[in-house]
């Protein structure tokens, strides 16, 4: 068995729909446990008993609610996760590997729903700056068509509110996460999420374990 990795990290996976984020990081928990690393799985929106509430609302096709409404009731969230799960697992010295964070509500609300509208994008950026207090160390940026996502992500049976949306939709939302990429090289690193899980799980290993 080798040695656990020492130094506590913030994990975020990102991506479109069915890109393979789940089951990259059911075999990426698989290696910290052979390694004896202390974590923690969470995930967004949801990750704390209320934050899984609000989940349900907002992935629930029946919700009707504006787009400001949508993106605050995704922060109200997000701050409840990390006051209660996130931060206390940081400062306990586990890992945190979360399935989606700040990234998404970049891609989904400021450009799936924005359009990528200045606006909309600011008022993203200043909910970060007053409400987030700890970024990711690594984002992991599952990179595959959207078509493609939503193929392997088709074999299941009910769409949520998010799925529902067109393709074009998801266009932006894929184009969301291309520009934060680019903007932000250091912490987000892009996967190619083509290849067998077992492969798309190598090229995340190689990049954690650095
Ligand atoms: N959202 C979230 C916002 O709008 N704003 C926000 O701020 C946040 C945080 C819920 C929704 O919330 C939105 C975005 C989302 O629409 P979610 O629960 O993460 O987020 O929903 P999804 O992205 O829809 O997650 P999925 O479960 O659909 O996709 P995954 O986890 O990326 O994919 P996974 O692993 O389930 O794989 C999908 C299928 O492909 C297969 C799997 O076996 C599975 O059948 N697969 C592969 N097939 C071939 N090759 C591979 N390498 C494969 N890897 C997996």
């Amino acid at each position: 068995m080798s040695h656990p990795v020492n130094q506590a990290k913030f994990i975020s996976f990102e991506g479109t729909e069915g890109v393979g984020k789940t089951t990259a990081i059911d075999l990426l928990c698989q290696r910290l446990d052979k390694t004896g690393t202390d974590y923690v799985r969470t995930r967004e929106p949801g990750g704390s008993d209320f934050a899984e509430k609000l989940r349900e609302l907002l992935l629930d096709t029946a919700t009707n609610i504006f787009d400001d409404t949508e993106l605050l009731l995704m922060f109200a969230a997000r701050s409840d996760h990390l006051a209660k799960v996130v931060l206390p697992a940081l400062e306990a010295g586990k890992w945190v590997v979360c399935d989606r964070f700040i990234d998404s509500t970049v891609a989904y609300q400021g450009y799936g729903r924005g359009m990528g509208d200045p606006i909309m994008l600011s008022k993203i950026d200043s909910l970060i700056a007053h409400f987030v207090p700890r970024l990711p160390d690594i984002t992991l940026w599952l990179d595959l068509p959207v078509q493609e996502g939503m193929r392997r992500a088709g074999k299941r049976s009910v769409a949520d509110r998010f799925e529902q949306q067109k393709t074009a939709f998801f266009e932006r939302v894929y184009q969301g996460f291309s520009e934060q990429y680019q903007a932000q090289p250091t912490r987000i690193h892009r996967v190619d999420a083509h290849g067998t899980a077992e492969e798309v799980a190598e090229r995340i290993w190689v990049i954690v374990s650095q």
